[in-house]
């Protein structure tokens, strides 16, 4: 009898596991410094199932009142884009510019915007760009329409990055000249006299695991559900519901299977 019932879990577990990555639309990327910018952040890329895509990222450390271009880097197609690291610096001086980075975290696939046009063209829409708080604190959400995204966005979330601007050279707590000279990438767009303080990435951000939302039955199927480093209370909240819903399917399947019996027992007695 115990034993029914452990084959049963099983089975409701292998049944359950295809629907529950089906399902997993949400994808957390963990925003890290480059350039010394010493910001850290967290983001998640949630796709709705309107066919919209939902942003959201919070960060800190960055340069205060001042606003920071941000963007999805990469490509649908399957490249292998990735954070730049210090080699990526080709010039040697120091910093890994915009234009330095492109090849490790590929070109502009969407502008992160606060309103209006989100593709490549706002890459330097600074005036729509999120600024942080006097803190240097961001919050940016905002739900990106489907007709807005280039097709195959949703189904190539996980290769994308995310890349926040701006960083503090010279330690005043503003973009100016003196910190970095001019932009070469703003210069190369048509816009003179942009500090490279404004356009170099200060965080990168990839990929880390399955979202808080997302019912993570591959967590709880190897059993390691107890040592998951993501110990968020709603990670912690979302495995609980993930766990009480398989309880519920093995529940269900057992009745179902008790009635299938049940209607065998006479049929098998003929
Ligand atoms: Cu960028």
């Amino acid at each position: 009898m115990r034993f029914r019932h452990l084959t049963l879990a099983v089975t409701v577990l292998l049944l359950a596991t295809p629907a529950a990555a089906a399902a997993d639309t949400a994808v957390q990327v963990r925003l890290l410094p480059l350039n010394g910018s010493g910001a850290t952040g967290t983001a998640t890329l949630t796709a709705l199932p309107t066919g919209d895509l939902k942003v959201s990222i919070r960060s800190t450390g960055l340069v205060p009142r001042a606003a920071h271009a941000q963007h999805l880097h990469g490509s649908t197609t399957g490249m292998d884009f990735h954070c730049p690291d210090r080699s990526a610096d080709r010039d040697g001086d120091g910093y890994v510019t915009t234009e330095e980075g492109m090849p490790s975290y590929g070109d502009i696939f969407l502008s992160l915007t606060t309103r209006g046009d989100t593709s490549r063209a706002s890459g330097l829409a600074v005036d729509r760009m999120p600024a942080a708080d006097a803190h240097g604190r961001l919050a940016y959400d905002r739900v990106i329409p489907a007709a807005d995204l280039p097709p195959g966005t949703l189904d190539h979330l996980r290769d994308l990055h995310i890349v926040e601007h701006g960083v503090d050279a010279n330690r005043n707590a503003r973009y100016d000249l003196d910190g970095l000279g001019e932009s070469t990438f703003a210069a190369a767009a048509g816009l003179a006299g942009i500090p490279e303080e404004a356009t170099d990435p200060a965080l990168c951000g990839m990929v880390s695991g399955a979202a808080a939302g997302s019912v993570p039955v591959g967590g709880i199927a190897a059993g390691d559900g107890s040592t998951h480093p993501t110990n968020d209370s709603r990670y912690g909240r979302s495995a609980l519901i993930g766990y009480a819903s398989l309880v519920v399917l093995a529940l269900a399947a057992g009745v179902l299977l008790g009635r299938r019996r049940a209607f065998r027992l006479p049929r098998a007695e003929r």
